[in-house]
């Protein structure tokens, strides 16, 4: 496996230094079109270090592709999928009803009904099956949950975590010294 890159390519450079670096994150997405809302993830996941794979998945246009893909995604030691997709979203519960992997769905907006539609295709799963549906958009967040799970069995992206939301705080404490208070604390 080659590192991937964020736009899903592989960079020169890379090939042959990383080459036994298998991918604990899969991102997939139903569309060449979701990647500016998804790419995000995969800069999160090259900030914690979190080794992954990017690809385009379409529950509809590529269903054998999909069947695939998530069948065989814990045989090559992916621990989480992160799928996201637009409209009719089938692709994260799909895949979610195929594989015993955590799936994290990313509702993405597209040119109608301001990713409600796809809001309410991912989120509406059936008992038994569970996606863990982040906000509309939330490709970052889908990524730091992604994160948090290999980190309750991995130390070393658990103290990566707990060092992130360290930093939010401290970063929204500056922004409060620098506004001031207004009668409170
Ligand atoms: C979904 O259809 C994709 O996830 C995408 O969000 C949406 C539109 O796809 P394109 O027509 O832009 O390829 O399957």
């Amino acid at each position: 496996t080659q590192k991937p890159s964020t736009d899903g390519s592989v960079d020169d450079n890379e090939k042959g230094d990383v080459a036994d670096i298998s991918p604990l994150v899969g991102i997939i997405m139903g569309s060449d079109s979701d990647l500016p809302t998804m790419r995000p993830a995969a800069e999160i996941l090259e900030q914690f270090g979190v080794p992954f794979e990017l690809t385009i998945v379409s529950a509809h246009r590529t269903p054998d592709r999909m069947f695939e893909y998530a069948r065989a995604a814990h045989k090559r030691g992916l621990k989480a999928i992160i799928a996201g997709a637009g409209g009719a979203a089938h692709l994260p519960g799909m895949v979610a009803a195929l594989t015993p992997l955590p799936v994290i769905g990313v509702p993405v907006k597209g040119r109608c009904l301001d990713g409600v539609d796809s809001l309410h295709s991912i989120v509406q799963m059936p008992r038994g099956v569970p996606v863990a549906t982040v906000a509309i958009n939330n490709a970052v967040n889908a990524a730091l949950l992604a994160v948090r799970i290999i980190g309750a069995s991995c130390p070393t992206y658990l103290d990566a975590m707990a060092q992130y939301m360290d930093d939010m705080r401290v970063s929204v404490e500056k922004k409060i010294d620098h506004l001031g208070t207004t009668g409170w604390k």
